[in-house]
């Protein structure tokens, strides 16, 4: 069977049908595809499947994974006739067990073609693809039976993927003509719907969105706070977007600590309470050593209370927070409030904010719309904003940072509920601007060069992305 004895087969067996269709995105379209179907005809998905296959021969690649649901019958297809191996997204995850949300057997580096039945808008690619990326496969090809040409290939191009597919849906539609499976008016209400639907810019613009990536040079020219402009002149100097994350438990570690990431970081984050032996003292020290180094020193002390609390723990003795820290961070679970009575206490013309909008656990309850009101109150103090703490999302105020905790080089979790991220993966595809580590520079039998380490890491991949200067 040929592509076009194909496509009139598909026709005939209601996989293609032209009538009136009301979208999962509320659009009427003429048209509807329901590749669904083709489970009940082996001969047809035998068929389908080898004309994917032809799409990727001259490809060397590890594994193949089909979007779920609709696309796993044609990659398991694939994978059986030529003796591929086939990785599995979940849709939901596990809430038993391994909470794997890949099965298969897989290392970081493999690389994977994906398939999916349709390409619309592209965003349910993407959510594989980042589901697979996350786990360090490597991604360059994608496929797909129909491109329905409304923007999902054009996107899935933009972010660097090679988009494959047997057919466009002009094509199908023209093969349809000839055969005379389609009458004039069907092929004409469905080319105009075609022309006049492709591009879906909402749902493309709202994904770029969390991709934006600024220099630090802009950042830096764009930020209000004082202590936001230090942060990049020393990021630029000393070419590292490393903070070191110092959750040490005594005073002594984080002097050392301190003391031997300090050539190698641009701030140090603190959570003083945790120091069984605090004392006013041991912050002179860290003070030193912050002028030593040319770092600042970043207490992550999340004041997440009503406003005249946060106010107490922001100046209260023994911790004196507001009179030492270059930068606190907050929660705003209790709104604008928090940040509004850091803000009364007067001391924020030499201590800044960072508002966390999005955590890094597995089951956070900040989801896209926490994440984004977090986001609007932070825009709306751009003044003492530093910046946000996100995994995801960066403000597109080029003045206000992204701040990521969670990463890792080596891990992906920690048994605790923390997840963590490749610096590559956070600075390339999240648009993150500084990245926090903690016990992969701590724990590890030598946190100077390990933070030599992270800190070229860093510096490549910031250097590697594509900056809006
Ligand atoms: P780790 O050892 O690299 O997992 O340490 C991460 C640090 O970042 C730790 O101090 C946390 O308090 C902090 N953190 C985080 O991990 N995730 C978040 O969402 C926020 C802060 Br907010």
């Amino acid at each position: 069977m040929n592509k076009k004895e194909l496509a009139l087969k598909l026709f005939d067996l209601g996989v293609l049908q032209f009538g009136e269709f009301t979208l999962k995105s509320g659009l009427q379209s003429p048209f509807y595809l329901d590749f669904r179907r083709i489970v009940a005809y082996p001969d047809i998905l035998k068929n389908i499947s080898e004309q994917l296959w032809n799409l990727v021969t001259d490809l060397e690649f590890d594994h193949l994974c089909g979007v779920p649901y609709a696309a796993l019958s044609l990659s398991s297809t694939m994978a059986v006739l030529h003796s591929k191996s086939m990785i599995v997204k979940r849709k939901e995850q596990k809430k038993h067990g391994t909470k794997k949300m890949v099965e298969g057997i897989y290392q970081k580096g493999d690389t994977c073609v994906v398939i999916d039945d349709v390409i619309s808008s592209g965003i349910s690619m993407i959510e594989t693809l980042e589901a697979l990326e996350g786990e360090g496969l490597k991604i360059k090809h994608v496929l797909s039976i129909v491109d329905r040409m409304q923007g999902g290939a054009v996107m899935l191009n933009d972010y660097g993927y090679e988009v494959r597919t047997v057919y466009t849906i002009r094509e199908v539609l023209e093969y349809l003509k000839e055969g005379g499976k389609v009458n004039q008016k069907q092929y004409t209400d469905t080319l105009v719907f075609i022309e006049t639907n492709r591009i879906d810019f909402e749902q493309v613009r709202a994904r770029r969105k969390q991709r934006t990536s600024y220099s630090y040079k802009k950042i830096g020219k764009e930020a209000k706070h004082p202590v936001a402009k230090r942060l990049t002149e020393i990021v630029l100097k000393k070419k590292t977007n490393l903070c070191c994350s110092a959750d040490v438990k005594t005073s002594a570690e984080l002097l050392a600590l301190a003391d031997a990431v300090g050539p190698n970081i641009c701030m140090i984050k603190t959570h003083t309470d945790n120091l069984s032996d605090f004392t006013p003292e041991i912050i002179e020290e860290l003070k030193k050593l912050a002028e030593k180094h040319n770092f600042l020193i970043f207490e992550d002390r999340k004041f997440a209370d009503i406003g005249h609390i946060v106010m107490q723990q922001f100046t209260a003795a023994p911790l004196c927070i507001a009179d030492w820290a270059d930068v606190v961070t907050v929660h705003v679970v209790a709104g604008s409030s928090s940040i509004e009575a850091l803000k009364a206490t007067g001391k924020l013309d030499t201590t800044a904010l960072i508002v966390v909008a999005e955590m890094s656990t597995q089951d956070t309850l900040t989801d896209q719309k926490y994440t984004e009101k977090a986001m609007t109150i932070a825009e709306q103090h751009s003044d003492i904003v530093l910046g946000t703490v996100s995994q995801n999302y960066r403000s597109d105020n080029p003045g206000i940072m992204m701040l990521t905790p969670g990463i890792n080089t080596d891990r992906k979790k920690d048994g605790l509920g923390q997840t963590y991220n490749h610096p590559d993966e956070a600075f390339a595809k999240r648009g993150v601007d500084i990245m926090i580590v903690g016990r992969g520079i701590y724990s590890s039998d030598n946190p100077r060069l390990q933070s030599e380490i992270y800190k070229k890491i860093g510096w490549e991949s910031y250097l590697k992305r594509d900056n809006d200067a």
